[in-house]
This record gives structure tokens, sequence and C-alpha cells, in this order.
């Protein structure tokens, strides 16, 4: 009888890119974003916003040790040398203060952008600026480019008062759920918005997140990369070595039950209290 050893190995990228982690809120699947730090290691890693829910943990506080976990880990891959760059979304948005100031080895940055290993160029953003503009998407395209700026900063101003008044943040993602029967068109016109922005930057493509649906598309010539969730989708999007990029589903790709996190939580919920 032959017996064969399978000795497991990290798998290496390039780049990975993950977002909309929400550490600090009951909904995140922290244990399988550890999981999938423990198999995957990168020379660049880009936090893409709402990472930590800072507007959830003002009104509750919720801090499992699992959530903790994640914090240490990507820290210590900080340390032994992966290159991390944290761009702040709405859910972290007091981070944006410390732009281009390294915490712990992370860098944060309101905005980047990465050069892939074939040369494209690509605009890193989480993406919530463009909620005002999905809405009123199709007058802003006839409006033209000004109109379209002023949408962007009509829509800060807008959460600004909707936070003064104790409001939480107006977020697409949140919009989406209830508004199921538009919501593939909200969906592309939040892509197309944000491949709009890339076009104006004059670079070649654009990575996001914030609506929790990961895809990688053309829109007219510029590449749109959208890196999901860890709150429903469990998706990440890496670059290979040879530039090219890829959506890994992380739940798929080790046969993981949902139920079973959510099963596994309550259990230790139950045990704590
Ligand atoms: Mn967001």
């Amino acid at each position: 009888m032959l017996l064969v050893i399978q000795v497991l190995h990290p798998r290496r990228y390039r780049t990975i890119w993950i977002s909309d982690i929400h550490l600090g809120t009951r909904g995140c699947k922290a244990e399988f974003l550890l999981d999938f730090l423990r198999w995957n290691e990168s020379e660049f890693l880009y936090l893409v916003g709402d990472i930590v829910d800072g507007w959830r943990l003002r009104k509750t506080w919720y801090w499992p040790q699992a959530h903790n976990d994640v914090v240490q880990k990507l820290l210590r891959k900080a340390r032994k040398g992966t290159k991390i760059c944290y761009v702040p979304g709405n859910h972290d948005e007091g981070l944006r203060e410390y732009a281009e100031i390294h915490l712990g080895g992370v860098l944060v940055a309101r905005e980047a952008i990465h050069v892939t290993a074939d040369g494209k160029r690509l605009l890193i953003i989480h993406g919530d600026a463009f909620d005002g503009v999905v809405r009123y998407a199709r007058w802003l395209a006839l409006l033209g480019d000004r109109a379209y700026d002023f949408a962007i900063w009509l829509n800060h101003v807008f959460n600004v008062i909707r936070r003064r008044f104790g409001y939480p943040y107006w977020s697409l993602s949140a919009y989406l759920k209830f508004k199921v029967k538009n919501a593939v068109n909200f969906v592309s016109d939040f892509a197309e918005a944000v491949a709009e922005k890339a076009r104006h930057q004059h670079v070649h493509g654009v990575v996001c997140g914030h609506i929790h649906h990961a895809e990688i598309r053309m829109i007219g010539g510029i590449l749109y990369a959208n890196d999901g969730d860890w709150v429903e989708s469990c998706t990440a999007l890496v670059e290979n070595f040879d530039g090219s990029l890829e959506i890994i589903r992380w739940m798929q790709a080790r046969n993981l039950d949902p139920l079973a996190h959510v099963a596994e939580r309550e259990l230790s919920e139950a045990e704590a209290a």
C-alpha cells in the first residue's frame, strides 16, 4: 500500500487585496479570514477599507478573540516583510486622518496606485465616494464632469450631516439589500462610476470594494476589479506573478460551510456567557 503524504505550503501570490471585513461586528467571518491569511502569502497586501467597523463599535463594543487574531496576523505579516497598504473606507474613515503614516509597519493611504508585474497601473480606492454618484448616475452622465465631482462632494456632506444627527452612514451595499429589484443596475452603475474615475486619473484599472460583490471585468477599456467582502462571500482578489488578476472564493476553495461558522460562534458565545 502506498501512503501519500501531502505537505501543504501556503500559496504565494504577488499581491492580495481584501476589504469589507467589518471587524467588530457579528457578521464578520474572522475565522475564515484567519484561515485564508494562514494559507495565502503575498509580496503586497492591500486592505481596501471597512476593515474595522468603527461606526458599529461606537454603538456596541463587540471584539471577540478571532477579531484580535486577524489584527495580530496582519501585523505579523507586516513584520515578516509583506508590504501592507491600508486604504480606509467609510466604516473606518477615522483612519483617513492618518493618511501617509505608518502604523505598525502598515502604510495608511487615502488611495494608492499599484503597478502590476506586467506594468498595469491600478488605482486602489474603497469606493464609498461613489454612493451618491450611483444614485443619480444616469443624470450625471448627461450633466458631465463638474456635476460628477459635485455629487461626490454632496455625498460627503450628506453623510457628515447624517452623522451629526446620529444616523448611521448611508451605504450603497445596505441600500441594495432593500432595493433588490434594482440591485443589478446599481452594481453596474457603481462599477461604471468607479471606472470613470480611473479613466480621469489615466490609469489602466481600478481595484475597490464597498458593495460586497467580487467581480473582474473590462468597462470601456478600463479594468474594473472588486475584491468582495468577508461578511457574506469571503472573497479576495489576487495578482499572479505574471500580472494577471483572479478572484478567490475561499469558502468554495476550502469547502467551508457558512453555517458552521455561525454554529461555532454561537457555541463560543454560549461558553462565554
Ligand atoms: Mn464601505
